[in-house]
């Protein structure tokens, strides 16, 4: 039996054995297939990544790493973690890698643990100015494991103040620095927030999840040479499965491997780690430098047909693949983030509600929509179609609820989705 006939055969497993669970994976096949994902944390992987995900290998226990495991039958997932490993450090210029973190949070949390014993003191970007929960949220471990000082954007530019995050680092004395954001629309300076740690003499961790594709293309400035550890998402713009990764000079990768395990991880989940080879291997070809420059191409057209539709972006523009629009400063400043996004989700519009720098609502309602185009890019979508999903976006929050025009906008999405299939 091949290969493909054995993936044919689970697949009609599942519709006859689970028919509840088969039945909901096409329903969000579907609305994969049919609605703009405009979630920029969002991406389609290829059906390779899906393949290797979808693998025997999510059977085998290998704790440990490769060559040194707890168990035996290890010598073929040996093979892929080590080919996962020499890959992305292709991809990135590091020298070393550990690639078993099974999220980006497990990723960050390693990386605080290897540089600081909990209760000392972590300076990350504030939530509410575009940073991350794990970057010292009180809600999350890191707020909770760890003393905290937070710096946000400049008050009027919106934009990173190095000069003021140098101020504060001397004033705060954290003993982790941490760069990255998940809702900052400009390309963030690495090589400066390296200068100011190895001024005061502290640790830099770099999390650039959100960037990793345009990374990898050489289409954002590379933090690897400037950071202690530099963590990430494997499934944002690096179109991976869902997971994380660390990157690290040589000497300091057995440090990060015992913080992954076993320090905060058990058995490495092999399956996902055979789809980020997939993936590293992907992004390592000359389509996925296109694929990048692409995203920022689409990206400045949707912002730009954003601006002529009348909306106030964050910064006015953007570097790289996602805008934020500020409602508060759109028009008479009345429509939140949660309206927006509760109106476009009913025309096939995914974004997310998020809160904008001087934030006056609550994270529950906001000011602000965060929007993407890496999904829309890897089905082949191009400027063209940024104009017309930013105007559909205006046209939408217009609607200010009204089901009926909301429902004309959803069959033009649905047409034009139509148009650029996800999975042939
Ligand atoms: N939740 C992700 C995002 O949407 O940016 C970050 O982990």
């Amino acid at each position: 039996m091949s290969h493909t006939q054995l993936h044919t055969e689970f697949n009609s497993s599942l519709k006859t054995r689970d028919s509840a669970i088969f039945d909901s994976i096409q329903r969000e096949h579907r609305r994969q297939e049919q609605g703009l994902e405009l979630i920029a944390s969002e991406n389609y992987v290829s059906r390779a990544v899906l393949e290797a995900q979808g693998s025997v290998l999510t059977n085998k226990y290998a704790e440990g790493y490769p060559s040194k495991r707890y168990y035996g039958g290890c010598e073929f997932v040996d093979q892929v973690e080590a080919l996962a490993i020499e890959r992305v450090c292709k991809l990135f210029g590091a020298q070393a890698a550990n690639v078993q973190a099974h999220s980006g949070s497990q990723a960050n949390m390693a990386a605080y643990l290897a540089l600081m014993a909990p209760g000392e003191k972590l300076m990350g970007m504030s939530l509410s100015h575009g940073g991350h929960l794990t970057h010292g949220s009180p809600a999350n471990f890191s707020g909770k494991m760890f003393q905290v000082a937070s710096y946000g954007l400049h008050p009027e530019t919106h934009r990173l103040d190095y000069d003021s995050i140098r101020d504060q680092v001397k004033k705060e004395k954290p003993k982790v620095l941490v760069a990255g954001a998940s809702a900052y629309p400009r390309i963030i300076d690495f090589e400066v927030m390296g200068q100011i740690a190895r001024e005061e003499n502290i640790h830099f961790v770099v999390d650039m999840a959100h960037i990793a594709g345009l990374v990898a293309a050489g289409l954002h400035p590379s933090p690897i040479a400037h950071a202690t550890f530099t963590t990430s998402t494997t499934h944002k713009t690096l179109r991976g499965p869902r997971g994380g990764l660390i990157l690290c000079t040589q000497d300091r990768l057995k440090l990060i491997n015992s913080q992954i395990f076993p320090g905060i991880q058990g058995g490495p989940l092999m399956h996902v780690i055979a789809a980020k080879a997939v993936a590293f291997g992907e992004a390592l070809t000359p389509a996925f430098v296109e694929y990048q420059k692409n995203i920022l191409k689409n990206c400045k057209a949707l912002a730009e047909e954003l601006m002529n539709q009348g909306f106030k972006l964050v910064t006015d523009g953007t570097d790289n693949h996602l805008v934020l629009v500020d409602l508060a400063s759109t028009g008479d400043g009345s429509i939140t983030g949660k309206e927006a996004e509760a109106w476009l989700d009913q025309a096939g519009i995914t974004v997310n509600k998020n809160t904008v720098p001087n934030e006056k609502r609550s994270p529950f309602i906001t000011s602000g929509i965060r929007i993407g185009v890496p999904a829309v890019t890897t089905r082949g979508m191009g400027p063209s179609e940024m104009k017309q999903i930013a105007k559909w976006i205006y046209q939408g929050i217009q609607t200010r609820g009204d089901t009926q025009k909301l429902g004309q906008i959803h069959s033009a999405v649905q047409e034009l989705c139509g148009k650029f299939p996800l999975y042939l």
